[in-house]
Formats: structure tokens, C-alpha cells, sequence
């Protein structure tokens, strides 16, 4: 247990309890990747004395063009997450998935690479799958982030919060944004009458580590500022 009190703005104490370290279990064709935590990890919490931390990442499409720039803001225990969509990002109208993905097995390659002429389901799998720790399901790995909502025009904004990725976590991992919804692993699996008993334990197994949002077709590293 850490106690620091932060100098900017209003004396405020924060208590910090460094997390576990955990190692990397998965592979890269799965959505879920375990990283590491890092040194860096125990900056959370602690906005350094010169301000808030701040990291950004630009969101490209398979093609390399700009569709979209995510900046988050490290203030403390929490940081604040904008994401900006371009008018005609042609990433197609309505809720597509949106998460930070590992990006530190090197397996698959690293950062965002994706040949537009090839099969949509191989964009991107340069970065690994959603950032997490050892046994969480999807819905609830740490880089699980609510899902953007593009416009007729592909023009989107989303402002939210998250408190549960260090801020050195989040610095060289990748955001992605995916083709399709984002189901939060909601399937309600049993033997009611209005549960999916007829889904095979792969296809259940599938969407507890991804959601289901299909293609990933926009992305970019974290760098920070
Ligand atoms: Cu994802």
C-alpha cells in the first residue's frame, strides 16, 4: 500500500495498491491476451506533479487512412477517454465494438497491420487480443470500453471514464475498433426455453473471450504525449 498525496490542484490523497503480476497465457489469434504488469503500472493513481498523464492513439483503417483519433487522460485514479471519429471514416453506421488490445506478444507481429486487399479477418491481428487479466471473461477484461456508436455519416464522439487500466498499461497497447456490435459476452447460456442451448461450448467459449464483434477495422498504438 502507497499513499501519496498528489501537488496539483486541491490536496487529495490517494491509496494505491500495486496489482499482481501476471503473465501472458494466450495466443494472438484469440481475443484475450494476459500483458504483464509493468514498473509502470504503480503509476496509477499518482497524476505525476506536472499534470495529468496524457496518451493518444490514431485510429487507421486497413487502407492507412485516419479515421479516427482516441486521446486518454490520466488524472489520477481515473482517466478520462475521448474518441473522435471522422466524418466518413466509412467504418459503417451504428455500435461497433471498441476495446484496448494487448500488443506486447510478438507472435502475430506487433502494432496495427493490416493488407486492405486481403480477408477483412486477418486486419490487425498484429495486436494481440483484449487486454486482461488472468481469468476475466469478456465484458469484464480491463481494456473492455463501452462501444462507440458511428452516425449515418461514420462521424462518432464518445467521452467516458475507466479506472481500471494503469496508465502505463495502456501506453503501447493498441485501441481497436471492430465491424460489428459488441455483445459483452451477454449470452444467456442454459437449458430454459429462452436461453441458447443449442450454441456449442466453441461458439459460447468464442464470445466470452470477444463479444462477438467481428473484424477489427480500425486501429492504433498508444503513444504517449
Ligand atoms: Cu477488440
Amino acid at each position: 500500500m502507497v499513499r501519496r498525496t498528489l501537488a496539483a490542484g486541491a490536496a487529495l490523497t490517494l491509496a494505491v495498491t500495486t496489482g499482481a503480476v501476471l503473465a501472458n497465457t494466450a495466443g494472438p489469434s484469440g481475443e484475450v491476451a494476459f500483458q504483464p504488469a509493468t514498473a509502470s503500472d504503480s503509476a496509477i493513481g499518482s497524476a505525476p506533479a506536472g499534470g495529468p498523464q496524457i496518451a493518444r492513439a490514431v485510429l487507421k483503417d486497413a487502407a492507412g487512412k485516419k479515421v479516427g483519433v482516441v486521446t486518454f487522460r490520466n488524472v489520477g485514479k481515473v482517466t478520462e477517454v475521448i474518441a473522435v471519429f471522422r466524418k466518413n471514416a466509412n467504418v459503417g453506421a451504428g455500435f461497433h465494438g471498441f476495446h484496448v488490445h494487448a500488443n506486447n506478444l510478438p507472435d502475430a507481429g506487433t502494432g496495427c497491420v493490416a493488407d486492405a486487399g486481403g480477408d477483412p479477418a486477418t486486419w490487425f491481428l498484429s495486436a494481440d487480443g483484449h487486454l486482461a487479466d488472468e481469468g476475466e471473461t469478456h465484458g469484464k477484461h480491463v481494456g473492455d470500453m463501452p462501444s462507440v456508436y458511428t452516425l449515418a455519416g461514420g462521424k462518432a464522439r464518445i467521452a467516458f471514464q475507466i479506472d481500471k487500466i494503469p496508465f502505463g498499461r495502456l501506453v503501447n497497447s493498441a485501441v481497436m475498433l471492430h465491424a460489428g456490435p459488441d455483445n459483452f459476452a451477454n449470452v444467456p447460456v442454459g437449458n430454459g426455453s429462452d436461453q441458447y442451448t443449442e450454441n456449442s461450448p466453441a461458439a459460447t467459449d468464442k464470445t466470452m473471450k470477444t463479444g462477438n464483434a467481428g473484424n477489427r477495422v480500425a486501429c492504433g498504438v498508444i503513444k504517449k504525449l
